[in-house]
């Protein structure tokens, strides 16, 4: 599908007229290419989102300054396109950038008002207290995969232990019933599927919304100690989140919360097995696992582009001006992989980095994701304890055979089919 922006003035800098637009593949044939396009482009072009220009930072520098700049805003109602009419539900991104009020989509003092509450219960020295909680779910994951894979047959890394994981625990730390789990999974796969039509897409939207609506009624009655409830209780003097915004924040959790974590612990693993030399370095002890964490984060950020920024002034970038009215894009696939930042062989998978390892697949400035510290501490229990428990564990099929979902703004793998122990190893 395809909504065509049109009737704007023409100019050198106007994303609508452009003419060197990296067309982005919803079904993401070829990221690898899609990227090094996005690159050579740097620090800023010009992208088409299915049938909607927009425009794509690549470069690290002025994405971080951009991520700090009040000109750039949240609010869907400074987009042109979506004033206009050029943009509208029929768009299939639409349920990325035209959600509930949620701290995702707030500006300034607002955005404040939604964020500190949940930024303060997940901070690393309050995750500390998750931690017995995170190993536990680990370990029986570890039992599932080795009741599934412990044959002869290779199993989908994903499926049975990448996916439930964080599942489990942004579930457990919101309050979200272990029975609606998989439901949950098979809504927001097919809200971030290219693939899903767009009438269905709403329907699911329309479903989540009310899972996650029922669940704060029932935890308004009844609160209980989760995350959710917290959201709900009114503050000391503070001005308690109306339904609508716990509501909002409850859905942005559970969908960044799970749907991130898979990928950075998948892509992770694809990369060590991928270079043996570096995952003996790590299980012998001389490179940490946090070195391949940010090193995952930076050469594979789990979001591909993140929608979306407003501009309400003329802003400069490189040679371009954004317009007021324009919707900007941050292409952190393609910001990790930024040879100014990161040198001649940003491209390549290497733990030996020295550190700390720059990256910004976190973000930066007033929205730096507030699940930095949990993602983390998941990565850093889930990766050693796969290897300490499997150290026979290889891909399952040649690396070129794994693909991505088709899914425009994530950087997520369909599945990860490995052996366990090769049975011909023994
Ligand atoms: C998912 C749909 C929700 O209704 C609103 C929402 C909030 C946070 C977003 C999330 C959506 C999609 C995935 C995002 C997450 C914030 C971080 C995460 C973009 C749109 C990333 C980085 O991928």
């Amino acid at each position: 599908m395809s909504c065509p922006v049109g009737h704007h003035t023409p100019g050198s800098g106007d994303p609508r007229t452009a003419t060197d637009t990296v067309t982005i593949d919803p079904l993401v044939r070829d990221l690898a290419g899609e990227t090094a396009r996005l690159r050579e482009a740097a620090p800023i072009t010009t992208i088409d989102l299915l049938g909607v220009r927009a425009w794509s930072i690549t470069g690290h520098a002025e994405a971080r300054r951009l991520l700090t700049d009040a000109r750039l805003v949240k609010d869907i109602n400074q987009w042109e396109a979506w004033r206009t009419g050029a943009v509208d539900h029929q768009w299939p991104l639409v349920g990325m950038v035209a959600v509930d009020p949620s701290m995702f989509i707030a500006d300034g003092a607002e955005h404040r008002r939604l964020r500190t509450k949940t930024a303060q219960a997940i901070t690393p020295r309050r995750l500390e207290a998750l931690r017995p909680r995170i190993e536990e779910i680990t370990a029986a994951l570890l039992d599932d995969l080795a009741e599934q894979g412990g044959g002869s047959v290779p199993v989908d890394l994903k499926a049975v232990f990448a996916l439930p994981l964080p599942m489990a625990v942004v579930c457990e730390l919101m309050g979200v019933s272990r029975e609606l789990q998989p439901r949950l999974h098979e809504l927001y796969k097919l809200f971030f599927s290219m693939l899903t039509p767009q009438d269905e897409r709403l329907q699911v939207i329309g479903e989540l919304d009310t899972i996650f609506r029922e669940m704060v009624r029932e935890k308004a009655a009844h609160p209980v100690d989760d995350l959710t409830s917290a959201l709900i209780l009114a503050d000391e003097g503070g001005e308690p989140l109306t339904e609508d915004e716990v509501v909002g924040n409850l859905k942005a959790m559970v969908a960044a919360g799970h749907e991130t974590t898979i990928s950075l612990i998948l892509h992770a693993v694809r990369a060590l097995l991928n270079h043996p030399d570096q995952l003996k370095l790590v299980l012998e002890g001389s490179v940490g696992w946090d070195s391949v964490i940010e090193e995952t984060l930076r050469l594979e950020s789990p979001s591909t582009h993140l929608l979306m920024r407003f501009a309400t002034e003329e802003i400069e970038v490189g040679d371009q001006v954004i317009r007021p009215g324009d919707g900007v894009v941050i292409s952190y696939r393609a910001v990790g992989r930024d040879r100014s930042q990161h040198g001649p062989d940003a491209d390549a998978f290497d733990v030996t980095r020295p550190t700390p390892i720059r990256h910004i697949a976190f973000g930066h400035g007033p929205h730096i994701c507030p699940g930095a510290a949990l993602s983390r501490l998941e990565a850093s229990i889930a990766l050693p304890a796969l290897f300490a428990r499997f150290p026979g564990l290889e891909l399952a099929v040649p690396n070129e055979e794994i693909s991505n979902m088709p899914v425009l703004t994530q950087n997520d793998l369909a599945a990860l089919p490995v052996w366990l122990a090769r049975p011909d190893h023994g």
